[in-house]
């Protein structure tokens, strides 16, 4: 049992801060515990992973070798919702696609992603899809998005640095519809983790599969 030392007694040993992604993932299941969360709530829990941790998917995330983003799963939310960590390389970008009925929180974590809205295309999915809007997200930038206000293409514009964002989907999704954006003819693609928990997704499953 440790030795309560007064305040003035010096302490051999500092406890250490507990890690803040540690931080993020506790206050989010607190949030999802809760009956009704709503999407300001979500936005506004301000934790970032830190440096350290950041470092840490930098090594791991990004691989020469993968020719897309990396998807690396951090925490599953009690199925509630998803927490991942995006690793973007230079020029690297999604295709457009859609997010399964899903609510999607994202927040950069590094470098810049630019994110371009397009209108659904019409059932008959003919022809060049309606641009609504771009813009480019900065460091600590927080972006949502749902079905309701449209799909997404989001890319690192930059062709010198990477990007780093952090992801919530609640509830979470294995599979989403990727558009080509001349046709606007849909596909169903399963979505991968390139690592879950830290640790690389065996390489069978871990290609992400049509979403870039
Ligand atoms: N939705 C994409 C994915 O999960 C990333 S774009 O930001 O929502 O792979
Ligand atoms: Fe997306």
């Amino acid at each position: 049992m440790a030795v309560l030392l007064a305040e003035s007694e010096a302490c051999p040993e500092e406890a250490p801060a507990p890690p803040a992604l540690e931080d993020l993932v506790q206050a989010l299941h607190h949030l999802f515990a809760a009956e009704k969360v709503n999407v300001a709530q979500i936005t506004n829990i301000n934790k970032n992973p830190v440096e350290d941790e950041l470092e840490e998917h930098n090594n791991s995330g990004f691989d020469d070798q993968v020719e897309i983003y990396t998807r690396n799963l951090v925490d599953k939310g009690n199925e509630k919702f998803n927490l991942m960590i995006l690793c973007w390389g230079e020029g690297h970008g999604s295709s457009i696609h859609d997010h399964t009925d899903s609510h999607c929180f994202m927040k950069i974590l590094q470098g810049n992603l630019k994110e371009t809205l397009f209108e659904w295309p019409d059932k008959k999915g003919v022809g060049e899809m309606q641009k609504k809007s771009e813009r480019v997200l900065k460091k600590n930038q927080c972006a949502y998005i749902n079905d309701t206000i449209g799909l997404h293409r989001v890319e690192n514009p930059s062709h010198t640095e990477t990007a780093v964002s952090l992801h919530l989907y609640s509830p979470p999704f294995e599979s989403c519809y990727t558009f080509d954006q001349r046709t606007g003819h849909k596909q169903r693609v399963k979505m991968t983790f390139y690592s879950q928990f830290g640790e690389r997704t065996p390489y069978t499953t871990s290609v992400s599969q049509e979403n870039n």
